[in-house]
C-alpha cells in the first residue's frame, strides 16, 4: 500500500509544485525513504513490494524523465542486490538502508552539482552575456559560480506557458547575478549580443538528441544561426538508455488549460511540455564527468561503465 505522503509527492510533481527534473528525482528518493519508514510491513518482501509499487507510481507522474527512472531503477536495484545477499533480514533493517541509500544520493547529486558548476563556468567567457530558457537548478548554479568569476549577465525568456523563467529571473537577481527577462519570442532578437545559451536537460538520447523545455529546439536554431555556443548542462543520470534499443523518448502532453483560462469554441490547443533538439544544434553537454560533444557521449558513458 503506497503511503498517502508518497501520493502527495507524485501528486506535487504532476502539478509541477516540483519541476526540474533533478528537484524531481530527488523528491522521487525522497519518497521511498517516506514509503519505508511509513511501512507498516511484516516481512523484507512485503516491503519491497510497496517501494516497487511506490517507485512505478513516482516514474509515472512524469514520462518526459528518465533521471527520475535513472535514480529509481539505481535504488532499488542496489537495495535487491543487499536483500539477495543475505545483508537485510528484517523490514527495520531495509529501512535504515533506504535512509542509507537516500542520504548517498544526495551526497553525490550535490558533488555532481558542484563539477557541473565548474566545467560549465570555464565554457563562459569573462564579462559575456548568457541565454538561458526555463528554470533548470543545474543552469542556475553554472550561472551563480560564472558571475561570482567573470562577472556575467544573464538574459532569459520567460518560458510559456509555465513562466518557469520568472524563477531563473528571480534565483539569478537574489544572487547578485544582473539578469533580464525577455518574451520567449524575442530570443532571435537578442541572440547577435549572446556568446553562450545554456539550457538544462530532461532527456539525452543515444543519438545525442536533447530533450528539454519546449521552446528549446527554436533557441538552438537561433543561436547555430548566430554561432553562439549551444551548452546543455546535465548530470550523465539525464542519459535514457532505453533509447540505445531504439526507444523514442516520450514527449508528455499537458492540459490546455495551461495555455488558455476557458475553451475557445472550434479551437483546438496543443501543450507538449518538451520539445527535442538534435545533436548538431549542440556544442557539448556539460556533465559531472565533463564536457562531452553529443556524437562521443555514448562511447565516454560506456567507457565509464555508466551504461
Ligand atoms: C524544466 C526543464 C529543465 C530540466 C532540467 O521543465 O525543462 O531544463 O528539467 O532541470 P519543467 P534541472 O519545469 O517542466 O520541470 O537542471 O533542474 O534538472
Amino acid at each position: 500500500m503506497v503511503s498517502p505522503r508518497v501520493r502527495k509527492i507524485c501528486s506535487d510533481i504532476r502539478s509541477m509544485r516540483i519541476q526540474g527534473a533533478r528537484e524531481i528525482a530527488k523528491a522521487a528518493i525522497e519518497a521511498l525513504d517516506v514509503q519505508a519508514a511509513a511501512s507498516k510491513a511484516r516481512s523484507v518482501k512485503a516491503m519491497q513490494r510497496e517501494l516497487d509499487a511506490a517507485a512505478r507510481m513516482l516514474a509515472a507522474a512524469r514520462p518526459t524523465e528518465p533521471m527520475l527512472r535513472n535514480s529509481l531503477n539505481n535504488a532499488l536495484r542496489y537495495l535487491s542486490s543487499r536483500i539477495i545477499r543475505g545483508h537485510v533480514r528484517t523490514p527495520h533493517e531495509l529501512r535504515l538502508l533506504v535512509s542509507k541509500e537516500r542520504a548517498e544520493y544526495m551526497r553525490s547529486i550535490a558533488e555532481a552539482m558542484r563539477r557541473i558548476a565548474e566545467y560549465g563556468a570555464a565554457e563562459i567567457p569573462a564579462r559575456s552575456t548568457v541565454l538561458t530558457h526555463c528554470h533548470s537548478h543545474t543552469v542556475t548554479e553554472v550561472l551563480k559560480l560564472a558571475h561570482a568569476k567573470k562577472r556575467i549577465s544573464v538574459i532569459c525568456t520567460e518560458t510559456r506557458p509555465r513562466y518557469q523563467g520568472l524563477l531563473t529571473a528571480a534565483e539569478l537577481a537574489k544572487a547578485g547575478v544582473p539578469v533580464t527577462l525577455i518574451v520567449d519570442s524575442a530570443a532571435r532578437h537578442f541572440m547577435d549580443g549572446v556568446r553562450t545559451v545554456l539550457v538544462g536537460a530532461d532527456a539525452i538520447t543515444s543519438s545525442g538528441e536533447l530533450v528539454n523545455k519546449i521552446g528549446t529546439s527554436l533557441i538552438a536554431l537561433a543561436a547555430a544561426e548566430e554561432n553562439a555556443n549551444f551548452f546543455s548542462c546535465a548530470e550523465t543520470f539525464k542519459f535514457d538508455p532505453l533509447t540505445l534499443w531504439g526507444r523514442v523518448e516520450p514527449i508528455e502532453e499537458r492540459k490546455a488549460g495551461e495555455i488558455l483560462r476557458s475553451r475557445m469554441r472550434g479551437v483546438a490547443v496543443r501543450n507538449p511540455a518538451f520539445d527535442v533538439t538534435p545533436a548538431r544544434y549542440i556544442t557539448a553537454y556539460i556533465t559531472e564527468i565533463g564536457v562531452i560533444p553529443p556524437a562521443s557521449l555514448t562511447a565516454v558513458l560506456m567507457r565509464n561503465r555508466m551504461l
